[in-house]
């Protein structure tokens, strides 16, 4: 069976993209990437031909195509059922599961007012009352999770999986926007920025040579 392939953005700026890639990088699935350099002049003629919504992050596997973020995910789960996706435990899992379409459908304020941009240090800007309001519920949200499930590991629910890889792109906007976090929330940011594939990631964002302005804040 030939390796997956996921078609990604932008490592400085594809919050989507991030998420099922450091998710298989962190669980060692197997995959090749392909990356389309967002809103260039090519933009449109390369994404229309490999996804049916026009975004990023798709995932071909053996001539089939799977888009969005959370179909992603939930395929990757299905095809390995054992790679910890998500939690072993059906609670954890569940609690996993509404965290991660929390952040799919949710975090409009963060999102808009702290685009992900791993080259940058920002400290102060993009806080607006919606953003603040997000960011306050992304801390709580985290809180419980590492008091109610976090106990096996360092990350939301132990182990890294898919509600850890949701977030991913939040770690980074925190980080970029120099946000002011609890101590429980802070430890976690380093815990997801010192995984390798993190690094990676950002290794990749700073050699792009593409800026896409609506992005940039500066
Ligand atoms: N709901 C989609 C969101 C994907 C998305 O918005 N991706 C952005 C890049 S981070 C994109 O492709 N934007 C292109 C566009 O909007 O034209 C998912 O879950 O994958």
């Amino acid at each position: 069976m030939p390796t997956p392939l996921l078609i990604i953005g932008n490592k400085n700026y594809s919050s989507w993209s991030l998420r099922p890639w450091i998710l298989m990088k962190v669980l060692g699935l197997a995959f090749e990437e392909k990356l389309i350099p967002m809103f260039d002049e090519n933009w449109d003629a390369a994404i229309a031909e490999v996804s049916p919504s026009k975004k990023v992050p798709v995932l071909i596997d053996d001539g089939h195509t799977v888009w969005e973020t959370m179909a992603i995910m939930e395929y990757l789960h299905d095809k390995h059922p054992d790679a910890g996706v998500w939690p072993a435990d059906r609670l954890a899992r569940a609690v996993a599961r509404s965290a991660a379409n929390e952040m799919h459908g949710g975090f409009g304020g963060l999102r808009s007012a702290m685009p992900m941009n791993t080259r940058k240090v920002l400290p102060g800007r993009g806080r607006d009352e919606a953003c603040l309001k997000d960011i306050a519920r992304v801390q709580s949200l985290w809180n419980t999770c590492r008091s109610d499930h976090g106990q096996g590991g360092d990350f939301l629910f132990g182990a890294f999986c898919a509600a850890d890889a949701m977030f991913a792109p939040v770690v980074s906007r925190l980080l970029t926007y120099a946000v002011e976090l609890d101590p429980v929330c802070q430890t976690y940011v380093d815990a997801v920025m010192t995984l390798p594939a993190m690094q990676d990631w950002y290794a990749a964002g700073r050699d792009e040579p593409w800026i896409v302005s609506h992005d940039e804040l500066d």
